[in-house]
């Protein structure tokens, strides 16, 4: 038995497997009707160092995805009362999983059925009997392309912050928590003032330098619990847990003072750059969503805007 893993969870691990030193074992799932097979394979790939989760029911499937958040499927071809190739149409049409990858197992050695099973939604075709040392060097290289790719999906590529999606996804997960541990949490909004002039006066590159150079700022001042993305353009957010408004407001407000001192380098010449910021925090309600929160947060960042800029509003 398995515990639940969110997909959340699961990318921070990622993240950790990716960025740290720690290398999180693959969570592959196995579906094969023949109850020796799957026991097999998960001995198999619990040699390997894999967290393997089997299952011989086909109907299982849809609750097996939630439940363990595979980032590898191995499905058997030839089932009781379905195929394989049904299976991975179930598995593609969740958006979640759309781009794990699905490794075929069967006996089925007619080339052409293994490439009419490959065009369902299939990446790779063992056949049985499987040779584990191949089974085991497919999972890797297939795990270690798709969570590079995830890695680089939830990241904004100017200033490596998560993306606008992302961040949206670690709200959800983040007021989830604060639901469950009735902590409190903060949600920031910011977004750079005149930066259109900053653009048209030094130039789109020197704009993308302030970009990065207020992300590495935002880096180093905010806590490795914190999550920090770019919104839009010259918007970023901020998720703090564990935090009151009044303390994410004295921490706003700093991060806004020492930021608008920055000098930042133009060709020679020099200029400073303020934002404005708006602050929204979770209201202990259950019906309090990331919609509303972002609502509060973009209505604050508006005020902040009207108040004159530079200043940050909660
Ligand atoms: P305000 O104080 O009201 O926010 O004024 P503003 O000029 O910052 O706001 P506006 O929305 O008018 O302009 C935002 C500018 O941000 C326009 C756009 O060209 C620029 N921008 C958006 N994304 C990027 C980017 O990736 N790089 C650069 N250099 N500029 C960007
Ligand atoms: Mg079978
Ligand atoms: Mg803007
Ligand atoms: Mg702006």
């Amino acid at each position: 038995f398995y515990p639940a893993v969110d997909p959340g969870q699961l990318i921070e691990k990622i993240e950790t497997y990716t960025h740290g030193n720690t290398v999180e074992p693959y969570r592959v799932l196995v579906l094969d009707d023949s109850r020796a097979q799957a026991k097999f394979m998960e001995m198999v790939l619990r040699k390997a160092g894999m967290t393997a989760h089997i299952i011989t029911d086909p109907m299982q499937i849809i609750h097996a995805l939630e439940q363990f958040c595979p980032e590898i499927i191995i499905l058997d071809m030839y089932m009781p009362g379905c195929t394989g190739m049904e299976i991975a149409r179930v598995i593609r049409q969740q958006d979640r999983f759309h781009s794990v990858p699905i490794i075929y197992l069967s006996a089925e050695d007619d080339v052409s059925k293994q490439l009419h099973a490959m065009s369902l939604g299939g990446d790779d075709f063992l056949t049985k009997p499987i040779d584990p040392k191949h089974l085991v060097a497919t999972i890797h290289n297939r795990g270690r392309r798709a969570r590079s790719l995830l890695a680089l999906m939830i990241r904004d590529s100017l200033t490596g912050l998560y993306n606008h999606t992302h961040t949206l996804n670690l709200l959800e997960q983040e007021i989830s928590k604060a639901k469950q541990t009735r902590h409190p949490l903060c949600f920031a909004m910011m977004d750079i003032d005149y930066f259109k002039k900053v653009n048209d006066t030094f130039g789109h590159p020197i704009g993308d330098r302030v970009l990065r150079s207020l992300s590495m700022f935002l880096k180093q001042r905010l806590r490795k619990t914190d999550h920090i993305g770019r919104y839009g353009g010259e918007e970023f957010a901020i998720i703090l847990p564990d935090t009151h408004e009044s303390d994410a407001l004295a921490l706003l407000n700093e991060i806004r003072e020492r930021f608008s001192e920055l000098q930042q380098p133009a060709g020679g010449h020099e200029f400073r750059v303020t934002f404005s910021c708006g602050i929204a925090s979770w209201n202990g309600s259950p019906m309090d969503n990331a919609q509303s929160l972002c609502e509060r947060a973009d209505r604050a960042l508006y005020q902040a805007k009207a108040d004159g800029r530079n200043t940050v509003v909660p």
